[in-house]
């Protein structure tokens, strides 16, 4: 198997800084070139035994590279059928830590998006000139059917279902994965033969797939996160921005103008459709008197009725109107569009409604795992909130949370890591208590309710403290309002 692989000048890294601690990129760190390379025989080090590195690592086991996985946890931490299936394929694995060698050692590194850039064995192959790259990158080589790729803060996933299910509904076969869950890399394994893939796309996924081309890009929002693996905004910013870097002629750049960062820029390659909240000369999408209207690619408006849209907020009204300019720079027909727009409902763990409880709404907003997402559920309601907050930190200041929840939230019910962090923002402004755990958080902000009003669980922070990921911090507030009702 040939695929193009891609090496900066130097051998560097090109999307990575010299020094990863500044994130500061030139313009010449992303002048690159392509070279065709054969994996096959080639000594492939995959970095991280997660969903990214294992489907990276049996599609690379295949084509006949030579494959190590090194991953941080024991042997005894990894799911022992997956290690047997790559065993089976004659994949090594060193567990327990990454050791130099097998990095200095290597062709070609494949790294998970979890993995920090600065690690030192990378680092030091960086150095080497060893080519590094994610599994979007490797998968993005092997695909030749057309990639709308969504990224932003917040929104992605529901925005990448929701475009997936237009394109579907318009008749076409269709790949929706990416960061939302399944690897692209596993559409190539796969073999299938799919009209379009929609992909979300994360920060971390497009620090390292430096020629990822998307036929539509769709930048929805850009807010604080990921401050942890950041050394500062602007360097989270470039990222998501880079999304757009390498969109030629013929290409869409989705934007939302509403997004202060995002009014400004234009990507210079492909067309610029933008939305926004109001009409604007600008703009091929706005709301208007419950309607959402798009200027269509010949010019002439269109009116799509919004009356049975069943996501909440005006975030998800954004959100939509990135999914109809996508869907009409394909070209679907509108009547399509309409139908989507009417069917779509909202995945789990985003604004979800878990359950009604003498006159109290409890919602499952688990994947608001930063500040913004956080606000944005906080400001789709009317009516008075109980927010249960606190996490793992992820290097945000909470307190423009406290700013938007003034006046809104009744009362905070804090936990995990982050609790006396966001209690140190709260103090004074909206009253908190803290909870022991889940079911305990739950308890006390049903305590603290009255009828009519809602629980939120939107928690501002990452799961990783008390959880597994925000799925399992979502599935045991869910189980936690069930009990309520059970009386247990
Ligand atoms: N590991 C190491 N060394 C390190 C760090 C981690 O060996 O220095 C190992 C861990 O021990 C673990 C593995 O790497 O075994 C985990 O890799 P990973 O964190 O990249 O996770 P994956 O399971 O491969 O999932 C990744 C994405 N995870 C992250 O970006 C953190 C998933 O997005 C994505 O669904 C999946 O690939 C498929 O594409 C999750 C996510 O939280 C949902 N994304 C962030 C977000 O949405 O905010 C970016």
């Amino acid at each position: 198997m040939t695929f193009v692989l891609f090496v900066s000048f130097e051998g560097k890294n090109p999307f990575q800084s010299d020094d990863c601690t500044t994130g500061r990129q030139t313009g010449s760190q992303h002048r690159a070139y392509k070279i065709v390379m054969d994996v096959k025989g080639k000594k492939v080090t995959v970095i991280g035994l997660g969903k990214s590195g294992s489907s990276a690592a049996k599609w690379l086991a295949l084509q006949g590279a030579e494959v190590t996985v090194s991953d941080m946890k024991e042997a005894g931490e990894l799911d022992p059928n997956l290690v047997a299936g790559l065993t089976r394929l004659g994949v090594k694995l060193e567990t327990g830590g990454h050791r130099h060698d097998t990095f200095l050692l290597a062709d070609i590194i494949v790294i998970s998006p979890g993995v920090p850039l600065d690690i030192a064995p990378l680092t030091d192959a960086r150095r080497e000139g060893i080519p590094i790259l994610g599994e979007l990158e490797l998968a993005s080589r092997g695909i030749d059917i057309p990639i709308l790729a969504v990224t932003g803060t917040n929104g992605k996933s529901t925005v990448t279902s929701l475009l997936g299910a237009l394109i579907r509904s318009a008749g076409y076969e269709t790949f929706v994965g990416g960061n939302i869950g399944t690897p692209l890399i596993d559409y190539v394994a796969d073999g299938r033969n799919a009209d379009f893939a929609v992909v979300e796309v994360s920060s971390f996924q497009l620090d390292t797939a430096g020629t990822f081309s998307p036929h539509v890009a769709l930048l929805l929002n850009i807010t604080p996160d990921h401050l942890d693996r950041y050394p500062d905004y602007e360097a989270y910013e470039r990222s998501k921005l880079s999304i757009f870097r390498n969109q030629g002629r013929g290409g869409f750049a989705i934007l939302n103008d509403d997004d202060q960062r995002l009014s400004g820029f234009n990507p210079a390659g492909p067309s610029v459709l933008r939305y926004g909240m109001e009409r604007r000369e600008n703009r091929q999408a706005w709301i208007e008197n419950k309607t959402l209207r798009a200027r269509s690619l010949d010019g002439g408006e269109v009116s799509f009725d919004l009356k049975d849209f069943a996501l909440p907020g005006k975030h998800n009204l954004e959100n939509l109107m990135g999914v109809v300019l996508a869907g009409m720079a394909l070209q679907i027909e509108s009547h399509v569009i309409q139908d989507t727009i009417r069917s779509f409902r909202s995945l789990p763990h985003r604004m979800e409604l878990a359950g009604r409880f003498r006159g109290v709404s409890f919602y499952d907003d688990s994947k608001a795992t930063n500040v913004d997402a956080s606000l944005r559920a906080v400001q789709s309601f009317e009516n008075p909130i109980v927010l249960i907050a606190g996490g793992r930190h992820k290097g945000a200041d909470y307190g423009p949370l406290v700013r938007g929840a003034k006046g809104r939230v009744r009362k905070a019910v804090l936990l995990g890591e982050a609790g006396s962090l966001i209690a140190g923002s709260f103090e004074g402004e909206i009253p908190f208590e803290f909870a022991r755990d889940m079911k305990d958080a739950v308890a006390r902000a049903f305590s603290a309710a009255g009828a009519g009003e809602v629980v939120l669980l939107a928690p501002a922070c990452s799961s990783f403290d008390m959880f597994t990921d925000y799925a399992h911090r979502g599935r045991i507030f869910k189980q936690a309002v069930e009990d309520l009702r059970g009386g247990s």
